[in-house]
């Protein structure tokens, strides 16, 4: 049986999953726990596995605290349709508020993006595709999201006056050609409020100018987001040619690696470093952070 367990560390309260396994040998049950889930007064069903949200303890958990499962979902759904009409209309103040709103309780900026923000820049890539809205909207609302995420960084910024983690900076890219940016900048924005020093470089730049540019800063890894199938052999040059030079750790992730071929991923697969099959926000930082505390 998997359930939440609560242990209090000087007044505070942490949750862990735990499963409890019958013990053959010792004639007893024993506790392993499979999942640090954060601060209890943090917890929601977002920070919880897909796999184990409808267990009956799990829910009961949620349920006592209202963070149900269904209740979570209804409220997300509203702040998304919320939140996309404010994009179409590019109104930032409105937006600004929406995050603050969402975020002053539980939710974390990480929640933020993956449950309410993602979801809505997907369904507007569904609309523009179906016709429902037309290229220059899609525009007004890809700029508004880049001014939402300024405005949290901002926001974040400060966390960080103390000065950076004491770890190699951490540098952002897209392939040659990939004009999608919004990934790299919501990885960025998290790792910014973590305290890491980040370089975003994402832009349609050629090949050669990353690579001149990473052998300037030297940094600890390198996170290559890479969304049109069309551009995942220019990602698989770009990796190729960081290799000839640097032996920095590579991430490379984005929309597109679900269209790569088996001969791209070997390609990819063929230096020791590049870490492929990361969408997950949560996954996505914690391992950078365990690249980058190997380093130093
Ligand atoms: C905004 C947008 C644009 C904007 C981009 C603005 C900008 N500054 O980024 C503009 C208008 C420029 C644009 C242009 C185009 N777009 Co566009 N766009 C989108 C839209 C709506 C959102 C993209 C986005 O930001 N998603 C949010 C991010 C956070 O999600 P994500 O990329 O999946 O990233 C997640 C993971 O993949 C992972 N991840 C991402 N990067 C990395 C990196 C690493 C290292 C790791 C580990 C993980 C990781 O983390 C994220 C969190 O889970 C998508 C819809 C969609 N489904 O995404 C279409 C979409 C990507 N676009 C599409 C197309 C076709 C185009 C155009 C060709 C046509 C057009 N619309 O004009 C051009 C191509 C431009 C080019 N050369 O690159 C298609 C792609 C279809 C396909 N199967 O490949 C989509 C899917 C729309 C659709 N439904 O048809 N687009």
């Amino acid at each position: 049986m998997v359930y939440i367990r609560i242990k209090q560390v000087k007044n505070i309260g942490y949750a862990y999953l735990v499963e409890s396994k019958w013990n053959k040998e010792k004639h007893t049950s024993q506790q392993i726990i499979k999942q640090y889930l954060g601060p209890a007064a943090q917890i929601n069903v977002n920070k919880i596995p897909k796999e184990y949200r409808n267990k009956t303890s799990i829910i009961k958990f949620l349920a006592k605290r209202n963070l149900d499962f269904s209740r979570s979902t209804k409220l997300n759904e509203s702040i998304q349709e919320n939140l996309m009409e404010k994009l179409k209309c590019y109104e930032i103040n409105e937006l600004i508020k929406i995050y603050h709103e969402y975020t002053k309780s539980v939710y974390t900026s990480l929640d933020f993006y993956e449950k309410i923000l993602i979801p809505v820049l997907y369904k507007i890539g569904d609309q523009w595709e179906n016709g429902e809205i037309d290229v220059a909207t899609e525009h007004v609302c890809s700029n508004a999201v880049n001014t939402l995420i300024d405005l949290i960084n901002q926001n974040n910024i400060k966390k960080i006056s103390n000065g950076y983690e004491d770890t190699k900076s951490i540098v952002l890219c897209t392939p040659e050609g990939e004009l999608h940016s919004i990934g790299c900048k919501i990885i960025e924005s998290l790792l910014l409020e973590k305290g890491y020093e980040v370089y975003n470089i994402t832009s349609a730049l050629p090949t050669n100018s990353i690579e001149s540019f990473l052998d300037n800063t030297n940094p600890g890894v390198v996170l290559i987001s890479v969304t049109l199938e069309e551009n995942i052999n220019s990602a698989v040059r770009l990796v190729q040619e960081i290799r000839k030079s640097l032996q920095i750790s590579v991430m490379v992730g984005g929309n597109a690696i679900k269209y790569a071929t088996k001969s791209q991923i070997q390609l990819l697969q063929k230096y020791d470093k590049v870490y492929l099959d990361l969408d997950n926000l949560a996954d996505i930082i914690t391992n950078v952070k365990v690249v980058l505390s190997k380093k130093s």
